[in-house]
């Protein structure tokens, strides 16, 4: 049955020309035992909510996905998918892709980004299973990763958050081959990695990766440890080859046809491509429908439940949200705001608007990488969760923001949960691996990004993030929100959480912000991207644009300019990314048509030119920061309503 995994892998990349033999055919024994003896899975239903999970987190190795799928049975993943292996459109890419394939679980192929998922996808497990009780929720995640994944930083924050936890249900099949693209791992790699994981809290073992037996007796007995469980299973990558097994050659490229038919010799196959025997081929479909009842047990068991807890569960696993719950939390808070208004950093607005919002929103799980009492994630409601308690709703992720970005995309993915964590805008760069990830699979993931310019001050150019916005902007589909005053932050969190197909960013402030919207309004007017704030008492020449902390000062130069008997509007542009996918003519019609547009924000004018032109005028920061007082760093960078409206002034001299 392995051998059927190896000669489709073979005939596959054989076909493309181009991918990687080498991990299907050294983990297919691997494979076998793990899918037809252990895993918990019905390809009639590839998205039932307890099925357990397989991430090849090292995606390169997609064939061997694929050729399971094909062989296990499901329907989509027919003979002419594996011939059409890396072609455009097909359901067999370069790498997994989530919600291309059915049966992918996340996308693969960034090194280390599938284990540190299954972290995320094994809290998300307990997390479920400790709110709907283990009928409901009781399954494995699995994992099967390579040397690069274990060699990536990302890993080692993975799976100390994993030990620590004692995320027993995690185990992880290392594909211990001792080779990657430069050759031997010797060469950049002496880890002893049995030690690293037991001392992050892990069991961990190694055995034969060829040896089905000891593979099943190692995978038995990590079902019943109380730890999560490293299986190091050495294998011999592009195993069958004659003369690239256990060599780099078998890593990435086809293997040729006179190694390949050398192979099948050596192995025994003698069909040709793209061809099983029946008799294997029924093996492995009968292996394929060993899920099928424990998929209906699992079905009648979700029918008994009461009908209000069935209605939460399957809320939750679909991810709808409550509809009704969730405008009234906004609403409260905005009414709130308007009776009592609030000159309060947008990081103090978030967690305002929080106290309501996860108190509507169950499935909402916090965090932060260790800056909770900065990042203000926490509510007064939220327990921690840890490995005594799972229902908790609040993770100390510690200081590992690439593991959390990454367990967040797990979680999200699961499914039953939408997670948000906390940090330093600046350190989005040690995240953006995983938010990119979190873009391209489409998922819901929240990240609040506090300290969002050099208006942090004392802590200086290291911490303020400078060119961060336009480089978050630059990720397609991930909404950068930069809320101006606390009503703006609500109605963002409200776009955030409502954007089910993508991930968000809130960049807020440290430093406090008077409230500018002082009237109640109903509806989210944050919703278009931009909206005119304050209008030109007459027909305006300026149109002055801003965001989050730089929209009062462009509050302030208008008031300037008007004592300057210069009209000028206010626009204020809380998530510039909604505002580009606008229609030509609605961005129009909020862009206005006064002589000069000038754009005011904390950070680089990337991004801009869109809005404000190129001969617009951009009033922010060109350099990195600087350590001081921030009102004195607003000063010395020249980010001012008195230097905003000298500019705009100026301009308008120019013009006319
Ligand atoms: C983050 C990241 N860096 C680099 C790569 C390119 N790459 C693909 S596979 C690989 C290493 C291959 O070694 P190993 O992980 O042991 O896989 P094997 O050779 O056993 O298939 C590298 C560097 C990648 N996919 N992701």
């Amino acid at each position: 049955m392995a051998n059927a995994i190896r000669a489709l892998a073979m005939d596959a990349v054989e076909e493309a020309k181009c991918g990687h033999p080498g991990l299907p055919m050294g983990a297919a024994d691997i494979a076998t035992v793990l899918f037809t003896r252990f895993l918990k899975f019905d390809p009639a239903d590839p998205n039932w909510p307890d099925r357990d999970r397989f991430i090849l987190s090292a995606g390169h190795g997609s064939m061997l996905l694929y050729a399971l799928f094909h062989l296990l049975g499901y329907e989509k993943m027919t003979i002419a998918e594996l011939k059409r292996f890396r072609q455009l459109g097909s359901l067999t890419p370069g790498h997994p892709e989530y919600g291309h394939t059915p049966g992918v679980e996340t996308t693969t192929g960034p090194l280390g980004q599938g284990l540190a998922n299954a972290v995320g996808m094994a809290i998300a497990e307990r997390h479920l299973a400790a709110l709907f009780g283990n009928e409901m929720v009781d399954h494995f995640t699995y994992v099967l990763a390579s040397d690069g994944d274990l060699m990536e930083g990302v890993s080692q924050e993975a799976i100390a958050l994993a030990g620590h936890l004692k995320l027993n249900k995690l185990i992880v099949l290392f594909d211990d081959n001792g080779i990657s693209i430069d050759g031997p791992v010797a060469l950049t790699d002496s880890v002893d990695q049995l030690e690293r994981f037991e001392s992050a809290g892990w069991a961990a073992t190694r055995i034969d990766g060829h040896d089905p037996a000891t593979i099943a007796a190692a995978l038995e007995a990590a079902k019943k440890c109380d730890r999560p469980t490293l299986i190091a299973c050495r294998t011999t990558i592009g195993f069958g080859a004659p003369t690239k097994a256990g060599t780099e050659k078998s890593h990435g490229a086809a293997l040729g046809a006179d190694e390949v038919a050398a192979a099948r010799e050596k192995l025994g196959w003698t069909a040709p491509p793209f061809e099983i025997p029946l008799a294997i081929l029924d093996s492995w479909r009968s292996a394929g429908k060993r899920g099928r009842p424990a998929r209906l047990a699992w079905q009648e068991r979700l029918a008994a439940l009461e009908p209000q807890i069935r209605a939460e569960f399957e809320r939750r696993t679909a991810g709808a949200l409550p509809a009704e719950k969730l405008a009234a939390a906004v609403d409260a808070v905005k009414r709130k705001l308007a009776d009592a208004p609030k000159e309060i950093a947008t990081r103090a607005a978030s967690e305002f608007a929080l106290e309501a919002l996860t108190i509507a929103l169950p499935e909402m799980i916090g965090g932060s990488a260790d800056l909770t009492g900065s990042n203000n994630t926490r509510t007064k409601a939220m327990k921690v969760l840890n490995a005594g308690d799972y229902s908790g709703r609040f993770i100390h992720y510690g200081v590992r923001e690439h593991g959390m970005a990454a367990a967040m995309n797990g979680m999200a993915l699961h499914g039953g949960i939408i997670p948000y964590s906390g940090t330093f805008l600046v350190f989005s760069d040690y995240c953006r691996p995983a938010i990119r990830l979190a873009a391209l699979m489409g998922q819901r993931v929240i990240h609040v990004m506090t300290h969002d310019s050099i208006g942090l001050g004392e802590d200086g150019p290291t911490h303020q993030p400078v060119e961060h916005l336009a480089a978050l902007r630059a990720i397609p589909n991930l909404k950068v929100f930069r809320p101006c005053d606390a009503v703006e932050t609500v109605e963002c969190w409200q776009l955030a959480l409502e954007t089910a197909s993508g991930p968000s960013v809130l960049a807020l402030t440290r430093q406090n912000v008077p409230q500018l919207r002082l009237k109640l309004d109903e509806a989210n007017r944050c919703a278009p991207g931009a909206y005119e704030l304050v209008a030109a008492e007459t027909a305006p020449a300026l149109s002055l644009f801003a965001s989050g902390s730089e929209v009062s000062i462009a509050v302030a130069a208008q008031k300037l300019l008007a004592a300057r008997n210069i009209a000028a509007r206010v626009v204020s542009v809380p998530c510039l990314d909604l505002f580009l996918a606008l229609p030509e003519s609605e961005r129009a019609a909020v862009i206005g048509k006064a002589k000069i547009n000038v754009a005011v924000e904390a950070g680089i004018r990337q991004g801009w030119d869109a809005v404000i032109g190129s001969d617009g005028i951009f009033i922010g920061m060109t350099e990195f920061g600087a350590s001081a007082p921030y009102k004195e760093l607003y000063r010395h960078f020249g980010i001012t309503p008195e230097k905003v409206a000298a500019a705009a002034a100026a301009a308008l001299d120019a013009f006319s």
